[in-house]
């Protein structure tokens, strides 16, 4: 990514969104955040993250919140002791909440389960005596590769009250994928399911799990929850959950740990094929998670139903299902399934039979029931709905204003949160209460968090101004390393602008006018057309915001003129038929887009197609995407949800369609 005179000229059109929501003055006496964090943090950013871990318990206090003798490996909180699970649980029950419901479970076939805190806190301690039972302590790695079933939950805090790290594997991965994983942190214990629903029918897990294992020498135990009531074949390494688990003591006494003791390991991919174990450890992590799910929700504990829609094979899973929203005594939703299983308006069902008020998803979902409609969610009374959230990637404001207009009521505040496994939890977003919200923008980094957009030499750019994100001050929740890879770890975040000490997200930004931040995807999804920089995004949401388009993906196809040339394959909304994808639909489309950002950004070519490749987070393909425009042989898809993708594209193209 270059800088040239002009560049971001292209961008400035559909970025500049000149439409504010300013929160109500009923929202903003009851929130919980107020304009002043900003200014308490910015007079003091050690004494303000001090004050926020103040939200949890510790055994023993910290002499020292920051040690960054090190750097760029943090310590947070040295010195102090706490017990992660304890944190969530268990202190919840010992403050007379006991009979609250942490956990409404609603599974795929329509089965459900409210756990309250005590029952968590039975359940988790019997997980860990099992643990205990089996060897596992302070520092072993268990492997969880499961569906969305409480045991998962029950399993992820088990092991942080025994000090164990887990690796959650998310359970629509391959065995190879999971054997890797395994492996490269020598897990010694696999804990998974005979099976998991997918659209309505039981799926085999566990045959997986035996191929992984197979292949994995470190493995000493498997626990399989029984959840389908498949026929499993069993090795002399498994063991039941219901008859490991359930024969065991509700009582364990937490232990506490050191707040740089390790949390959890989870696997990301990066620009290599080999994934990156991103290590998490305890007290920072569990401040900023808890803090950011509080401020950033609003969080009520006694009022609301929160409900994170993620799967906790991801980091939104860990920091917004599990570890920020318990320790904050939240009351949430846990769902099973896909959204369309078994009809597509499963997800407003949900939100009126439980009366969800704070509701976190990702944008692919959300094109995704723009797709479907709007009379869907217009069926269901979702009034009880008061705080919207949006992760992942960048939501383009066509998507922001269909959120608020169909699923907020027209009122509801959005909260755009940007972050990654890598920062472990929220770093960047408004905050409700406070900040009058702007589509598609994720506007400011949160007060305590120091993050800006600079050129290639890493000086901060003008408003108005694009480049790179960077955070320039050490988070509490921060990444403490790769697993195994302390090379890899500097080189990949710490190396391109090493004399400044900052931290290279690997995404484009740019500030607009008011200076508020847009993120513009990743950085190697930045096109160069002519020296002018365009975000795939930006295209994107171009094509998004007319009428017959449902979902769009751009990619910078190479080009012998200009350097990269645009292509577009977009998906059309239900109901164009065939002759909606003809050339003159598609001229339709290619002036559309040089109406909304410019000539420079309008398509070389665009391609209608039935799907888009994207990985189980719902995250596109674009390199796929790339060998199809490049007319190459489609590469390695075994990371995709659904391979066959490639495959349908493909064959659409050559038949014409
Ligand atoms: C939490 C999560 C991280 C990457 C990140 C960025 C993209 C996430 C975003 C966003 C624009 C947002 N991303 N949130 N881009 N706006 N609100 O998704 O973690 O899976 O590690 O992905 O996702 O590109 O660098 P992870």
């Amino acid at each position: 990514m270059t800088q040239s005179p002009g560049q971001g000229q292209a961008l400035d059109n559909l970025l500049t969104e000149s439409r504010t929501f300013p929160p109500s003055d009923e929202f903003a006496a009851q929130a919980n955040a107020k304009p002043e964090l900003y200014e308490e943090a910015k007079a003091d950013r050690e004494a303000f993250w001090a004050k926020q871990a103040e939200r949890l318990h510790w055994d023993t206090k910290w002499s020292q919140v920051l040690d960054w003798s090190d750097a760029p490996f943090a310590k947070w909180f040295v010195g102090g002791k706490l017990n992660v699970a304890y944190n969530c649980v268990d202190r919840h029950v010992e403050s007379g909440h006991g009979e609250q419901v942490a956990i409404h479970w609603e599974g795929e076939p329509g089965d459900s389960r409210a756990i309250t805190y005590a029952e968590l806190q039975r359940e988790v301690s019997k997980a860990a005596n099992a643990l205990v039972s089996l060897g596992i302590g302070a520092e072993d790695r268990v492997a969880i590769y499961m569906p969305m079933v409480p045991e998962a939950i029950f399993a992820m805090l088990a092991c942080a009250r025994v000090g164990a790290m887990h690796s959650v594997v998310f359970g629509g991965f391959s065995a190879e994928a999971l054997r890797t994983r395994i492996e490269d942190s020598s897990c010694k214990l696999v804990i998974t399911t005979d099976g998991q629903y997918r659209r309505g029918n039981p799926a085999p897990l566990k045959p997986a799990v035996d191929e992984a294992v197979a292949g994995a020498p470190s493995v000493e135990k498997v626990i399989v929850v029984k959840r389908t009531d498949s026929e499993v074949a069993w090795t002399d390494k498994d063991v039941w959950w219901h008859e490991l688990v359930d024969s065991q003591s509700d009582v364990h006494t937490p232990e506490a740990f050191d707040s740089e003791h390790p949390l959890f390991i989870l696997y990301t991919s990066g620009t290599t094929g080999k994934p990156k174990g991103i290590l998490h450890t305890s007290g920072g992590y569990l401040t900023q998670a808890s803090y950011t799910h509080y401020n950033v929700f609003d969080l009520k504990p006694d009022t609301d139903v929160y409900w994170c829609t993620a799967d906790i094979g991801w980091v939104t899973g860990h920091s917004y299902i599990v570890y920020g929203p318990l320790s904050n005594r939240v009351t949430q939703v846990v769902y099973e399934g896909t959204p369309n299983t078994p009809h597509e308006g499963r997800h407003w069902e949900i939100i009126q039979k439980y009366g969800v008020s704070i509701y976190y998803t990702a944008p692919t979902l959300i094109r995704t029931f723009m797709k479907w409609g709007a009379d869907i969610p217009a069926k269901y009374d979702l009034s009880s709905l008061r705080v919207l959230g949006s992760v992942g990637e960048p939501i383009n404001p066509e998507a922001w204003i269909w959120y608020r207009d169909n699923v907020g009521g027209g009122k509801a505040p959005i909260v755009d949160t940007w972050w990654q496994t890598e920062t472990g939890a929220i770093m960047i977003s408004p905050l409700p209460g406070v900040v009058s919200t702007k589509p598609g923008s994720a506007q400011r980094p949160l007060p305590g968090i120091g993050a800006k957009v600079v050129n290639d030499e890493g000086v901060e750019v003008p408003h108005g101004g694009g480049g790179y994100l960077v955070l320039d001050e050490p988070w509490p929740s921060m990444l403490r390393g790769i697993w195994g890879d302390d090379e890899r770890y500097r080189d990949t975040y710490w190396s391109r602008f090493k004399d400044q000490g900052f931290y290279f997200a690997g995404d484009g930004a740019k500030y607009d006018n008011d200076g508020d931040l847009w993120l513009l995807g990743r950085v190697d999804d930045v096109m160069n057309v002519s020296g002018h920089r365009i975000s795939t995004t930006e295209v994107e949401s171009a094509l998004v915001s007319h009428p017959t388009v449902a979902e769009a993906a751009v990619v910078g196809a190479s080009d012998a003129t200009t350097g990269q040339g645009i292509v577009a394959f977009v998906i059309l909304r239900g109901g164009a038929g065939d002759e909606a994808g003809g050339a003159e639909a598609i001229k339709a489309l290619r002036d559309h887009v040089a109406k909304e950002i410019g000539p420079i950004a309008k398509p070389r070519q665009i391609m209608v197609v039935p799907e888009l490749p994207k990985t189980r987070s719902g995250k596109i393909m674009r390199r796929l995407l790339r060998d199809v425009a490049e007319n190459r042989t489609v590469g390695d898809v075994t990371t995709l949800a659904d391979s066959s993708v490639m495959d349908l594209i493909s064959a659409g193209l050559q038949s014409g369609k």
